[in-house]
């Protein structure tokens, strides 16, 4: 059993493999230009000295996932007035007083929205999934995997991704068309 899972493995391996490069290639052909200076950015916030490595793509996916959870927190934080961790419906309205007629419908969705179990409090707990949800939405996990394949544009192999290589295969793109 083990053995047919490994083969059909290497069978689909393949498969997968030219699925990702046909994502990262057609966000490529879509703006290169646009494409290039990104990575460039992020080779230049995330790499180290011989360029962007597998590990610096993890760490922006982490921080760009981590800013949007924080924001997400920081505002039930903002509203659990007693602060014992989670926010009642009482502390929601003494928020929503405070805020603008579209601050409060924003609030209003948002506390229903992380109030999972829908008994008009929100835990630690809640928040905590609220946040999760947040940051995946900030960078999904197909953008992600879009990220990872960047390593296919590492063109000496060595593990690391350099902006000459990004530039050299963008290059190759439009002396294809
Ligand atoms: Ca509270
Ligand atoms: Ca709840």
């Amino acid at each position: 059993m083990l053995r047919m899972l490994l083969i059909l493995g290497a069978l689909l391996w393949p498969l997968q493999a030219i699925a990702e490069e046909t994502a990262l290639q057609k966000a490529m052909e879509r703006n290169p230009e646009r494409f290039a200076n990104r990575v460039v950015d992020l080779i230049a916030g995330f790499g180290g000295a011989d360029g962007l490595r597998p590990d610096g793509i993890e760490a922006h996916v982490a921080l760009e996932r981590a800013g949007a959870r924080a924001s997400a927190q920081r505002r039930f934080l903002a509203m659990d007035l007693d602060g014992d961790g989670t926010v009642v419906r009482d502390e929601l309205a003494v928020s929503q007083r405070a805020a603008s007629a579209q601050g409060r419908g924003r609030l209003e969705r948002e506390f229903l929205a992380a109030d999972a179990d829908g008994d008009g409090r929100v835990d630690a707990a809640e928040q905590a999934e609220m946040g999760r949800i947040a940051g995946l939405r900030a960078l999904g996990a197909e953008e992600a995997e879009l990220l990872r394949g960047l390593m296919a544009l590492d063109g000496d192999g060595n593990g690391a991704l350099t902006a000459a290589e990004v530039e050299r295969a963008v290059a190759g793109l439009e002396k294809a068309d």
